[in-house]
């Protein structure tokens, strides 16, 4: 992870500085990298004193997520042309305007970019802080908290740990070049958060009609590409009786990657009848961000997603082609 420039602090000290009023906006479908950053750069708002909403489309369908809904509107609230001019847009764990969801208008704000997605391009102007070798969003934020504020307090360190945690796989994901991120996680826990009670809050809670959906999902799995890779997927009716409640994926894809010979897993999900969205994950030097580009999705090396027209019988088959290129 690289350390965030005085520059790079500057620039959004600078964005601050130049309004009056700010939205805060994260992707929709939040997770707690984003629930995290969102609330992170509230932090630093409240302080400077600058008023500020913060939007989320959601849904908060995560276990995790729900106690945080209630700091969230689901739209940015309606501005006149003034409001507009003094109001500062601040993106966070997000760089298309696209995975906002149905937020409003936001084209006419001027807007600041706090993102880790590898596949982020960033706007034009300087006006973004966008780095793929941040773990998460949240650590840009503490950064910025950290730089801004100063030390942080018990609320701060609770919220931005949530982040680190969730986007780190609880620190599974991190390699030999992560030491200055647990320098970031060792502030958060000396500043009162918990890893104990956090492991418990991003994996604990789920409903056991998520188990039953697990071992549908892990039924329906099949192997391609010389066994290096599993595709499974989830039809309309699998939601319907077991999919109402939330979804553990991320179980789905460790237990799948765990297995012997496997390099990427992909799942996808028929949403309506006409349209799929679709979840890669991949081991070490496997580049799955390639293939979800090439359906028009992103995300990271190892862990992408993707939203498509079609039915699962057809984009299967594309997929796995796209992947025999890789693998
Ligand atoms: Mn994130």
């Amino acid at each position: 992870m690289k350390i965030i420039t005085a520059s790079q602090i500057d620039s959004f000290k600078n964005f601050i500085k130049a309004h009056n009023n700010f939205i805060i906006v994260g992707h929709k479908d939040p997770d707690g990298d984003c629930i995290s950053s969102s609330l992170g750069v509230s932090y630093i708002l409240e302080y400077l004193n600058k008023p500020f909403t913060i939007v989320n489309n959601g849904p908060f369908k995560r276990p995790e997520t729900k106690e945080y809904e209630k700091f969230f509107t689901s739209e940015i609230p309606f501005m006149s042309k003034q409001d507009q001019d003094e109001t500062g847009l601040i993106i966070v764990d997000c760089s298309e305007k696209m995975r906002l969801g149905e937020v409003g208008d936001t084209e006419y704000l001027d807007t600041f970019i706090i993102d880790h997605h590898k596949t982020s391009t960033g706007s034009e102007d300087s006006k973004c802080i966008i780095d793929s070798s941040s773990p998460a969003a949240s650590c840009l934020v503490q950064m910025l908290y950290e730089a801004i504020v100063g030390p942080l307090d018990k609320k701060a360190a609770d919220t931005l740990f949530f982040g680190l945690s969730t986007d780190t796989g609880f620190f599974r994901f991190l390699r030999e070049d992560s030491a200055n991120v647990f320098e970031l996680a060792a502030r958060l826990v000396t500043a009162g958060a918990n890893p104990n009670k956090m492991y418990d809050k991003i994996t604990g809670g789920k409903p056991y009609s998520t188990r039953k959906l697990l071992g549908t999902t892990i039924a329906h799995a099949e192997r391609y590409c010389n066994g290096k890779l599993v595709v499974a997927y989830e039809t309309m009716e699998d939601t319907k009786r077991y999919g109402q409640e939330g979804r553990d994926s991320d179980m789905f894809y460790q237990a799948m990657l765990s297995c012997e010979g496997v390099e990427a897993v992909v799942f996808v999900r028929q949403e309506t009848e006409h349209s799929c969205t679709a979840g890669f994950r991949s081991r070490d030097a496997i580049d799955v961000s390639v293939v979800a580009s090439h359906f028009g999705g992103g995300g990271h090396k190892n862990a992408s997603g993707m939203s498509r027209d079609g039915k699962l019988e057809t984009l299967i088959p594309e997929i796995v082609k796209e992947f025999s290129k890789i693998l």
